[in-house]
């Protein structure tokens, strides 16, 4: 009698759904258990205790089911890690033009709303893995109650760097990354090993010191944040720091030799010609009457995030500091 080992089972069950994730257009993929990433959890904690996360408030509730996604779903095994590439190279000198001063756009933001683009390939895994008899509780990307990095890097997706962005061998740190969490028992892979060695590039580049150690990311001091979550004004402090930068920022990814060989996205959506671009006039910004032109204009593009009075905020500030250059 013919008898099937649960182990060939389990590595081709694991085969076949990384196969359909990668046809569905996702880069990479990876699996993990669904147990804690216990070190990152409590990196975690203290980082949120030293109030590193800003006005981040949905970061503090429920802390423990980022990192411990059992506490939400008991039932589940595994976490399928998966990465798309969102690099293309930046047109020269996207910043000047013969209409005025432009604020530069960070990478991840020139074409269509990533979440949009990747929930549709999630929901169609999601449906391969429930034809296969597996329940998943969630697809997440980004928004979602999960460390993504962390559980990226456990399942061998690449190493966390000193500016806390996960870097691929075959990417960089140009990829979205997103999760779904299964009761389906799969074969984790080895995690990453990767590291920066000596490097400190991005400490050095960042140019409000918001990485103030390395792997450790003041929020409140860093463009991101300041530029797309804050709704507050910008301290006076950073504004003459801002490098040009309206909405976002790449400066720790731009510096870092992991990103030298990146390659242009196979995605169309996140196309420059499908959203902003590299960068905007502030002209334009100013000109905009009010939210529902400003959702018009940018619509299904992340730059909604910000919305009207942010981005507004940040462009003032970017003329502010232009005009005390000159
Ligand atoms: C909040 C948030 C932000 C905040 C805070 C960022 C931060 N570094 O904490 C702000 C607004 C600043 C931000 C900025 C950006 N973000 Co963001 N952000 C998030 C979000 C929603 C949560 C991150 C979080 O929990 N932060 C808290 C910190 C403590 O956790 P962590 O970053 O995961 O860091 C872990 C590791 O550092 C780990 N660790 C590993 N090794 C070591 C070693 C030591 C010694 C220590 C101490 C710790 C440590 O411990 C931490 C806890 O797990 C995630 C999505 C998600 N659900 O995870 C996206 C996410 C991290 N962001 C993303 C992106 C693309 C960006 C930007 C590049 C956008 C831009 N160009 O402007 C920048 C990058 C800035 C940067 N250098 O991190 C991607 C990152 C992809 C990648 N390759 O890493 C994510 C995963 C979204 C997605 N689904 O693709 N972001
Ligand atoms: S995104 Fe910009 S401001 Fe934030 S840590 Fe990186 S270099 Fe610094
Ligand atoms: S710039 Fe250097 S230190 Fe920073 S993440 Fe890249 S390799 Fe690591």
């Amino acid at each position: 009698m013919k008898v099937t080992t649960p182990i060939t089972t389990k590595e081709s069950l694991s085969q076949e759904i990384k196969n359909i994730a990668l046809d569905l257009g996702f880069d990479a993929v990876g699996i993990t258990s669904a147990e804690p990433v216990s070190d990152a959890g409590e990196h975690f904690l203290k980082w949120l205790s030293e109030g590193f996360a800003g006005e981040m408030a949905y970061l503090q509730k429920s802390p423990e089911i980022r990192f411990d996604p059992k506490q939400r779903f008991p039932e589940a095994r595994s976490v399928i890690a998966l990465a798309l590439n969102y690099y293309q190279p930046m047109p020269e000198n996207p910043e000047k033009t013969s209409k005025g001063l432009k604020g530069k756009i960070a990478r991840y933001a020139w074409g269509e709303d990533y979440h949009d683009i990747i929930e549709k390939k999630l929901a169609s895994l999601i449906m391969a893995i429930q034809e296969r008899k597996g329940t998943c509780w969630k697809g997440y990307v980004d928004h979602g109650p999960l460390l993504e990095r962390a559980f990226a890097e456990r399942a061998g997706l690449g190493f966390i760097g000193k500016n806390t962005n996960l870097i691929t061998p075959q990417f960089g740190s140009w990829v979205f990354l997103a999760e779904v969490i299964t009761d389906l028992d799969l074969k984790a892979d080895l995690p990453a090993t990767g590291q920066c060695g000596n490097c400190r590039r991005c400490i050095d580049a960042c140019p409000t010191g918001a990485i103030d150690t390395p792997y450790r990311l003041d929020a409140r001091r860093c463009l991101s944040y300041l530029t797309i979550e804050n709704k507050g004004e910008i301290p006076d402090n950073f504004t003459s720091n801002m490098e040009n930068w309206l909405f976002g920022c790449d400066i720790c990814q731009d510096v870092c030799p992991f990103n030298g060989s990146a390659v242009t996205t196979q995605e169309p959506a996140f196309s420059d010609t499908r959203g902003t671009g590299p960068a905007l006039e502030l002209n334009e910004v100013f000109s905009i009457k009010d939210t529902m032109e400003f959702k018009k204009r940018f619509s299904k593009t992340p730059l909604l995030r910000a919305k009207q009075k942010g981005l507004s905020r940040n462009a003032k500030a970017l003329l502010n500091a232009a005009e005390s250059d000159q």
